[in-house]
């Protein structure tokens, strides 16, 4: 028995980044059936086709990772390659896709969300070029999951993921690779180990925190069997179902332990974290954080210094909230710079077309050519490569760019879980008052300009609209607010903050403080705290 009837449930609507929920909802039954259904027969079909399957090795994947086995057996796919013991981290699943020439790929995880029986759990579908699928395709993923009426699974045992090689199931191959070796070798072309292994040789310490998720077997891998970096580099490097109770989200306000160590005597000369599914990273020096926005200007500035970037870049891109520090950086190098919704699925046409090389957002995703989605590991390796090659430290590194660009002071402020309709009436309200705001003036800020972003893709010409409210103010000040789409519970608010000083002077100020004037403005403007009755953001990065 191969075909089940099913009936629609709501809200199968990806966000993002995939369809995202608590655990329990995905566990219901016929639930994950019906999305992975909808997906397959959105994009025509598995019949013949080769998928790749893995994911963060977060609460419920590996049942997840059986039933879409299942299914696409009886969807009647040629090949299905999934990582041993159903773990890929999002890059090394991207990579996959592209290396075995494979039609997609499903990547199972809910990125920084925590993971459990009762936290959140996801399921994305990626395209045949490795990246995330664009919003033509998950718009029919949805649509096809409001009408439909049966599914397509084999009754069969369980395949078992814990050994590697290929067996049969049904007249599906399914081969269980190694999700690390294909990953590892592809770091290997990009940047100079060597030079890195030399680093390390000569007593250059690093605390990598893989935070229990899915870069773990892959920094052990990389930091300390192929580049020599000390035994036990690697905290918290066995993924776990349940993350170890940790939210892996590698910020300062999460990653509290790397900062702890980071700041704290006799502290390591480097320190990095990543998130759920390991796209996301956060550098950290002694007793410095880089912003994900710098980073991102700062590996633009300096890619050419590892051997994979050594031609130079061919533009780069950032996502409309991310700070204009990148911006800089390619106008002194005369690259085009492009400026995009949130979510990397909006990179993907820029890095197919050759127009971009580097891709970065705020929420600590840095990434490049090399693969279609962001790539934890593959920035902190940069950062490596950069510091071998240029011989300086984390914090001589950052505060030479502010010397040669000046600095976007930059900061997110985060609410989580308020009242959807709260949310949406403050935003409303915002929407209906914003070409009045142009040349209102408070807190010592003129605005320049107020709109609602929205994207015209330089290669096909699709338009995304609504992508968060810009607040312009004269001199280069901005506030921008948008409402997350990744977040299972209630609406989050984000709000983005930015301010530039050209120096030398002002160049070492505590972020919050060389903001305040723009939050003050905001507040002003938006009523943030007032309307939601929160006197603090959750979470400032
Ligand atoms: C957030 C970030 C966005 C990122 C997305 C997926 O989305 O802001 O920049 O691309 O997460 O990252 P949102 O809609 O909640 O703001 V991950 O590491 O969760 O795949
Ligand atoms: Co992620």
């Amino acid at each position: 028995m191969t075909i089940h009837q099913t009936k629609p449930f709501d809200g199968q609507k990806p966000g993002t980044s995939g369809l995202r929920k608590k655990t329990p909802v995905f566990m219901q039954p016929n639930y994950l059936e019906n999305f992975i259904q909808s997906t397959f027969d959105a994009i025509g079909g598995v019949a013949a086709k080769t998928l790749v399957l893995g994911g963060d090795g977060r609460y419920f994947g590996q049942e997840a990772a059986q039933t879409i086995l299942k299914m696409a057996a009886a969807n009647g796919a040629a090949r299905v390659i999934v990582g041993q013991g159903a773990w890929l981290s999002t890059p090394a699943a991207s990579n996959l896709i592209r290396v075995r020439k494979a039609d997609g790929g499903i990547i199972l995880s809910a990125s920084h969300n925590p993971g459990g029986p009762n936290e959140d759990f996801g399921v994305k579908y990626n395209m045949a070029n490795g990246g995330p699928a664009p919003e033509s395709v998950t718009e029919a993923i949805y649509a096809r999951s409001q009408e439909i009426t049966e599914y397509r699974k084999l009754d069969a045992p369980d395949v078992d993921l814990a050994a590697l090689g290929t067996v049969k199931l049904g007249d599906t191959t399914v081969e269980v690779v190694d999700p690390v070796a294909d990953y590892a070798d592809l770091m290997e072309t990009l940047f100079d180990f060597p030079a890195i292994r030399a680093l390390f040789a000569g007593g250059f310490r690093m605390r990598m925190d893989s935070m229990c998720a899915i870069t773990g077997p892959y920094a052990r891998e990389i930091f300390e069997n192929r580049l020599g970096a000390a035994p036990g580099t690697v905290a918290h490097g066995t993924p776990l179902p349940d993350f170890g109770g940790m939210h892996p989200d590698p910020n300062p306000t999460w990653a509290h332990e790397l900062m702890a160590e980071m700041t704290g005597e006799n502290a390591p000369d480097f320190g990095a974290a990543s998130d759920g599914d390991g796209d996301r990273n956060m550098i950290v020096g002694r007793g410095i954080y880089v912003s994900p926005s710098d980073s991102l200007a700062v590996i633009a500035a300096n890619a050419h210094l590892a051997k994979g970037y050594k031609a130079g870049l061919k533009g780069v891109a950032r996502s409309m909230p991310t700070s204009a520090a990148a911006d800089r950086v390619a106008a002194k190098l005369g690259i085009a710079c492009y400026e995009t919704p949130t979510g990397w699925k909006f990179f993907g046409n820029l890095l197919d077309a050759g127009r971009v090389t580097v891709c970065g957002e705020e929420s600590f995703g840095t990434g490049s050519d090399h693969v279609r989605e962001k790539d934890g590991v593959w920035a902190i390796l940069m950062w490596l490569n950069i510091i071998a090659a240029r011989g300086q430290g984390v914090a001589e590194i950052v505060a030479d760019h502010f010397r040669t660009y000046g600095r976007n002071y930059y900061s997110r402020h985060d609410y989580e879980a308020l009242p959807k309709d709260v949310a949406n009436a403050m935003l409303d309200d915002l929407r209906g008052r914003l070409t009045a705001l142009k040349g209102v003036s408070t807190n010592g800020l003129t605005i320049e300009s107020a709109d609602e972003f929205s994207y015209t893709d330089p290669v096909d010409g699709s338009v995304s609209a609504h992508q968060g409210f810009r607040i312009l103010f004269e001199g280069g000040s901005r506030a921008v607010l948008r409402l997350s789409g990744t977040g299972t519970e209630g609406a989050t608010l984000r709000v983005y903050y930015e301010r530039y000083v050209p120096g030398p002077d002002g160049l070492a100020e505590d972020p919050q403080e060389a903001l305040a004037p723009v939050i003050a403005a905001a507040e002003d403007l938006v009523g943030i705290r007032a309307k939601s009755g929160r006197p603090e953001p959750d979470v400032i990065t």
